[in-house]
């Protein structure tokens, strides 16, 4: 296992056929609007292979932006680079909750843009048109054709974008078999409504009629996301016939994957790319950076695209991966965000650049390190990638889209590295103190200088911090061992950052630190 330039920050992957154009933001013409023309009319005239010769081969739930940017377009290269023999793994997206992207898209058969925008590229962008969605449908409305095309003989593989919420799990990342979506399902299990309801329904009428399990992979930021989606759907299975859970659990593949790429939110800048760089109006682009990463446990059931050949790393064990992907950058991101919506920083890449966070940030990478059993050399390649991929200015993401959820996350990224500091006799002060600036933004509901902070957070673990939780009681891990000490230090944290101010409380904690000289100078 390695972790390979390939994979590095300025991978890209031009070829002939792509119209990509590399445009020196200073000297790009200004473009009338009477001259834009479609995303469509671009496919057709710059096509990189035939469209109509794609036959659906992967069925997508959660066809969102972090999709578009990472699985469509990881596809889009694969059907692009290999040709004609491999034209059997397109996509037809299923959309359980919203019609946004159907809407949006519909009118344009489901081609977009997506530019890769790094400021660390010397001002050059990246469009091209992705062609590797073939339709995407409403899966609550269309049920019966979702399901049968899940279950018919081209399909081989079901992918899953749909966040941590659709999977429905408790807090110890189990089948919450009391939530009202997945005990609907329970009750029709014919007529899903849920992504968990449409696996276990299509992969019974696999079985019904002799076929090959498809396998599932899980493409969300979930710790050993291809275990956790294994387990709801036996759970879901057994609660409603426990001789097709047995079924599942002996023949069908959920393989882990670490997947990566930052695609902030929508911006309204991001339609700009698409009518400057490629003279068309679309009308839902993508705008991301021109990193990417897709690491795939090699399990399948059956047939699967030859991803290794197109920068896809295919490998027997994902951990040092995860760990890396997980807590370096997720982890990472949090504490920045939640660090910042307390200075009330705006974007990401703004907050990096202060020589405080800057500094923080390294110190607390090198503690994540030393609490992290993968290989220092390893691990200090990643951390200064991050880091300049975290300063991309060209690619505003913002600390309110990272901050969101920060309970959630603290449960899946921080609390691990707490677990290991502690069996590892590593400080967790700076651990704790990013998680102590976001618990006291949200009590008082503003960052240090007054301005409002409203977390996109749910409402009891909003109450609970209002009513004085620390990290132990959001979590609800009164009884870990080592609960006392991450406690004490979340006061500590909270009462430094209150009496000194943020910036004061992250150079205290910088102290002895590397770089220390630079802070003060
Ligand atoms: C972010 C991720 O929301 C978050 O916690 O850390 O969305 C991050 O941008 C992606 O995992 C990048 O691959």
């Amino acid at each position: 296992m390695g972790y390979t330039q390939t994979d590095g920050l300025f991978f890209t992957r031009s070829s002939t056929y792509l119209r990509i154009l590399m445009v020196n933001l200073l000297r790009s013409p200004s473009v009338s609007s009477s001259r834009f023309g479609t995303v469509t009319g671009l496919w057709r005239q710059e096509s990189p292979y035939d469209r109509r010769a794609v036959k659906t081969g992967i069925v997508h739930f959660g066809p969102g932006r972090f999709f578009r940017g990472h699985l469509a377009y990881i596809i889009h290269n694969y059907l692009a680079q290999k040709g004609s023999q491999e034209q059997r793994w397109g996509i037809c997206g299923v959309s359980l909750k919203s019609q946004r992207t159907i809407t949006r898209l519909k009118p344009q058969r489901f081609l977009y843009t997506l530019t890769k925008h790094s400021s660390c590229a010397q001002n050059r962008e990246e469009a091209e048109v992705i062609g590797s969605i073939r339709e995407i449908v409403d899966g609550r409305e269309k049920c019966e054709y979702v399901l049968e095309k899940m279950a018919s003989p081209s399909v081989h593989l079901v992918t899953l974008t749909i966040t941590q919420s659709g999977y429905h799990l408790d807090k110890s990342f189990n089948l919450d078999t009391a939530n009202e979506d997945i005990a609907h399902d329970r009750q029709n299990p014919s007529t899903p409504t849920t992504a968990i309801g449409f696996i276990v329904e299509a992969l019974r009428r696999r079985r019904d009629r002799n076929m090959t399990p498809f396998t599932t992979l899980s493409c969300d930021n979930l710790p050993r996301n291809g275990e956790i989606l294994r387990k709801a759907v036996l759970a879901y299975a057994d609660s409603i016939d426990p001789q097709l859970a047995e079924y599942i659990r002996d023949n069908a593949a959920f393989p882990n994957t670490v997947v990566d790429r930052i695609v902030p939110g929508e911006q309204e800048s991001d339609c700009k790319y698409p009518s400057r760089l490629l003279q068309v109006r679309d009308r839902d682009p993508i705008v991301t950076e021109p990193f990417w990463q897709f690491v795939v446990e090699d399990n399948f059931t059956g047939d699967r695209p030859g991803w290794e050949d197109t920068g896809v790393i295919m490998t027997k064990d994902i951990t040092p991966f995860l760990y890396m992907k997980s807590r370096f950058l997720n982890a990472v991101h949090s504490f920045i965000a939640c660090l910042a919506v307390r200075a009330g920083i705006e974007y990401m890449h703004e907050a990096i650049a202060l020589p405080e966070f800057q500094l923080f940030a390294r110190l607390l990478m090198d503690d994540i390190a030393a609490a992290t059993p993968v290989p220092r050399q390893m691990c200090e390649q990643y951390m200064e990638q991050v880091l300049l991929r975290l300063s991309n200015e060209d690619l505003p993401d913002t600390t309110e889209r990272i901050s969101s959820e920060t309970t959630r996350k603290v449960g899946k990224y921080i609390f691990p590295i707490l677990q290991d500091a502690y069996s590892r006799n590593v400080s967790m002060k700076r651990i704790v103190l990013p998680v102590a600036a976001w618990l006291l933004a949200v009590r008082e509901g503003a960052s240090e200088s007054g301005a409002p902070y409203h977390a996109k957070d749910t409402q009891s673990a909003i109450t609970a911090i209002q009513e004085g939780a620390v990290i132990s009681g959001i979590l609800g891990l009164e009884n870990c061992e080592h609960t006392e000490i991450v406690d004490n230090e979340c006061h500590q944290a909270l009462r430094d950052i209150q009496i000194h101010g943020l910036l004061t409380a992250l150079k205290n904690y910088s102290e002895g630190g590397l770089l220390n000289e630079t802070v003060s100078a």
